[in-house]
């Protein structure tokens, strides 16, 4: 074993390689970060937790001295990250203790934000939801959370909103961020649920890397990406991303297409499985339905034609293809190059394609991972936070709607399911109409992650949209807030999270929140008391009052579904993490989906019935029955259209938006952190050579880039990027951690589009110029 003490892990972020070969165990390494002048000794109690600044579910103990949190130290034991840790989980706990946390509520008054209890802030959410559901009922009324609360804070969530208040209009942040992933899984396999697990990495020959930078992303699954490559017999690597990200750096092959053309690239590729008989049949045959369709569609998709569309080699796909009909082993990872990208679903579907032709799946190194972002974004789907009912149940079957009643014992009307869940998207324009008065927003920052931020502004401070926010800092959305409520952050408050590969973790209090900061789950069951939602029994609804209560209660609502966690407890969850589903007869959970080509597709079973992948227009009960009544999975294809907003000669450049390794979205919290923040201070805007000397733009001049939506101004960076292509991280808001105003949030130039499948925002696709500019002055 490695212990790896602090090291330069800024510069080296993915730290010393361990080497494994194919099939073995990928080696220890314990990372550990501990405050200056703190000893491993020094510290009194290490308390089981995981990271929350990414979906990778890096488990570690947070070490406590004298009450305070002081470091971190990587879990040896865990099947996640092998006790490794990446630079935001090194540094990123010292957020929790900057001076500015929000330590009390605040409510508007005279228009400005000022300090008060918890019974005033509360009376007033109270008084204005009764007036609101007398006088326009519980559609008047929404929720927006997230994909960073805990389990069981989603679960009492989605209870006291739908089973309670009775509003269909309750989505995640997840909307902006996995929407893509759960509605791919559920268009191909009948149910949201990762196929694949982490561990395949271990055994892969190829690994296929859509529109995902894993090495800046989910670092610790680059490290262990990384071991391979550098061990005997590495795996061939394929990249799509239109820039020269560390992945493509490392690629066998890398293909840069053109943002937003993502199905042509997967067409041609399927074309070429076909074409080559890298296909099995008999797979096909047993556990599929729908490949003639696919045949048919992806015919005329030759490598040269859909070249001529990306902009790339069309031997480059060939050789990407050979490489993904050869493979003995294949992985697949899809994130956010996809999901927010021009026809994410119908995209991200295609992933899936190529693993049921080469029948693929359920076997070591053979697997799918449509990635998560953040780090409980898995609960807030299978809690049914965000657009899905509880459990994966389908909204449109009428006997899971009255599973659904009967476990939380209240009348089946009062689950509005009339239509699908409301999305975040539609829930911003319902706020725009008026229609929407009352939007509690928890654990997000939508005036800094939405997009066309001038229109969200605009939507936010019209005086009939009462606004809650519930955060630990003061944001730029906290600040448009009628009421915010201080709460208490990871680390002073216990709670449940699942990663990207179905790993469920514990995390728990090691520290007390500041002030008068309460828990979320705190702060929900609150307020049912407080409005006194009961049930049919005239009971407290929801019925629990702590962390395992809720959990409980969760492991009765997912029985029998996929994320089943009757075998899971917290006494388990403390020697480390454990993989859903996990019924009571497999107490060690369950590591792939699928082994055994079956499927939770069958009509009863199924999270839903399907869409359209193109128009996203749902499909009935009959069609799917019709379409796949033993419950295979299902080839679905996608026929391309051109994106949306284009270059042209007055926006002739295509931006796209995304991340760096050393920033958490917002910065909330990397912007708190001093190493984090020094390493990546402001904005900039990367470009290629020939556009930047097209525009007369130097390395590191400042320049305006301008979009329909607005304008933002950022430093040059010039890269490998792909000519024709810009790109602007989105973490910085135009607010700073010392109240200054800055022009450079990139969602001043996105765009208010979305999938229509999966009503994901395309945050990678717009069309923008760029030129020099002379002021300094906002710096
Ligand atoms: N350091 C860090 N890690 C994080 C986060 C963070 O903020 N910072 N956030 C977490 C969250 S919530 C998420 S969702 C994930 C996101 O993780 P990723 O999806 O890996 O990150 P992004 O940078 O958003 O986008 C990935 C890549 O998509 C490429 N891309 C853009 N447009 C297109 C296109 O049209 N086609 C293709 N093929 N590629 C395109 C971009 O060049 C970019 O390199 O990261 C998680 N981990
Ligand atoms: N242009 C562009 N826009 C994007 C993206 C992109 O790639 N490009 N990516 C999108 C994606 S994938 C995502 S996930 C979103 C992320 O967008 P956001 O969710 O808006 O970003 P965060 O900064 O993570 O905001 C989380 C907030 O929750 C607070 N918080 C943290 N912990 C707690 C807690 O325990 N309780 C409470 N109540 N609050 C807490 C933080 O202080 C912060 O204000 O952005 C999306 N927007
Ligand atoms: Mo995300």
């Amino acid at each position: 074993m490695t212990t790896e003490s602090e090291g330069d892990r800024i510069t080296q972020p993915w730290g010393a390689r361990t080497p494994y070969r194919r099939g073995d165990v990928w080696p220890l390494r314990v990372d550990m970060e501990l405050a200056d002048g703190v000893h491993e000794a020094d510290v009194d109690r290490w308390v089981p937790s995981a990271s929350v600044l990414h979906s990778n579910g890096d488990a570690f103990d947070i070490a406590v001295r004298d009450g305070r949190i002081v470091g971190v130290r990587g879990r040896g034991g865990d099947r996640v990250n092998r006790g490794r840790l990446d630079p935001k989980d090194l540094f990123g706990w010292q957020a929790t203790a900057a001076q500015d946390r929000l330590t009390t509520p605040l409510i508007r008054v005279e228009g400005r934000l000022r300090p008060c209890d918890w019974d005033t802030a509360m009376d007033r959410i109270v008084s204005r939801t009764r007036e609101l559901l007398d006088a326009h009922g519980p559609e008047s009324i929404s929720f927006y959370t997230s994909g960073q609360l805990f389990l069981e804070e989603y679960y009492t969530l989605a209870v006291i909103a739908r089973g309670g208040i009775g509003t269909n209009h309750l989505d995640g942040n997840t909307r902006l961020c996995t929407a893509t992933a759960a509605e791919s899984l559920k268009q191909s396999f009948g149910c949201d649920g990762q196929p694949g697990s982490y561990t395949d990495i271990d055994h892969a020959d190829v690994i296929a890397l859509y529109g995902h930078n894993v090495a800046e992303t989910q670092g610790v699954l680059w490290s262990r990406m990384l071991d391979r490559l550098a061990g005997p017999q590495p795996p061939a690597l394929i990249c799509v991303d239109p820039r020269p990200t560390p992945v493509a750096q490392h690629a066998t092959v890398h293909l840069a297409p053109l943002p937003g053309t993502n199905v042509v690239v997967m067409n041609a590729l399927l074309h070429e499985l076909i074409a080559n008989d890298w296909i099995d049949g008999d797979y096909i045959s047993a556990h599929t339905v729908g490949f003639d369709d696919l045949a048919a569609a992806v015919s005329d998709w030759t490598p040269q034609r859909a070249a001529e569309v990306c902009g790339i080699d069309a031997d480059d796909l060939r050789r990407a293809a050979h490489l993904l009909g050869t493979a003995e082993h294949l992985v697949s990872t899809v994130l956010q190059g996809f999901y927010q990208s021009h026809q994410a679903t119908a995209a991200a579907v295609q992933v899936n394609n190529i693993h049921l032709l080469r029948g693929m799946l359920g076997r070591p190194g053979c697997g799918v991972l449509q990635m998560n972002g953040q780090p409980t974004a898995q609960n807030t789907r299978e809690c049914g936070a965000d657009g899905d009912i509880a459990g994966f149940r389908n909204w449109a079957n009428e006997k899971h709607i009255a599973e659904l009643a009967r476990l939380w014992n209240v009348d089946t009307d009062r689950l509005s399911h009339d239509g699908p869940p409301t999305d975040a998207m539609q829930m911003i324009r319902l706020a725009e109409t008026g229609d929407l008065r009352m939007l509690w927003i928890s654990a997000t920052n939508p005036v800094v992650s939405l997009p066309q931020l001038e229109r969200i502004r605009r939507i936010f401070v019209q005086d009939n949209l009462f606004v809650i926010v519930q955060d630990i800092f003061p944001t730029e959305t906290t600040e448009l807030a009628d009421v915010v409520l201080p709460a208490a952050a990871w680390g002073e408050k216990t709670g449940t999270f699942t990663n990207a590969d179905r790993t469920v973790h514990i995390s728990e209090q090691a520290v007390q929140p500041p002030g008068m900061a309460k828990s979320d789950l705190e702060i929900f069951l609150d307020f049912a008391r407080r409005m006194d939602l009961r049930d049919r029994d005239d009971a407290p609804l929801p019925p629990w009052h702590d962390p395992e209560s809720a959990f409980r209660a969760w492991q009765q609502c997912g029985a029998g579904r996929p994320c089943d966690y009757r075998g899971i407890s917290y006494q388990r969850l403390r020697d480390g993490g454990i993989q859903w589903p996990c019924p009571p007869d497999r107490p060690d959970g369950t590591e792939r989906l699928y082994q055994d080509g079956r499927f939770y597709a069958a009509p009863d079973y199924c999270e839903n019935y399907g869409k359209d992948l193109v128009s996203g227009d749902p499909w009935d009960e009959d069609r799917y029955r019709d379409f796949n009544p033993d419950g295979k999975a299902m080839i679905k294809p996608a026929p391309y259209q051109p994106p949306p907003e284009a270059p042209s000669p007055e926006y002739p450049l295509a931006l796209i938006t995304g991340r760096t390794i050393y920033h958490f979205h917002t910065r909330t919290k990397t912007g708190r952190t001093p190493q984090l923040q020094q390493a990546a201070p402001e904005v900039w805007v990367e470009i290629s050579a020939a556009d930047a000397k097209a525009a007369d733009i130097d390395d590191s001049d400042l320049v305006r880039i301008t979009t329909p939506r607005g304008s933002i101004v950022a430093r040059a960076r010039r890269t490998e990027i792909r000519p024709g292509v810009i790109f602007v991280p989105f973490h910085y808001g135009y607010w700073d951690t010392s109240g200054n105003e800055h022009d450079r949030a990139a969602n001043e130039l996105t765009r208010t589009e979305w999938d229509p499948a999966s009503k994901q925002p395309l945050f990678k696709t717009a069309a923008a110029r760029i030129e020099l500019t002379e002021s300094d002055d906002h710096r």
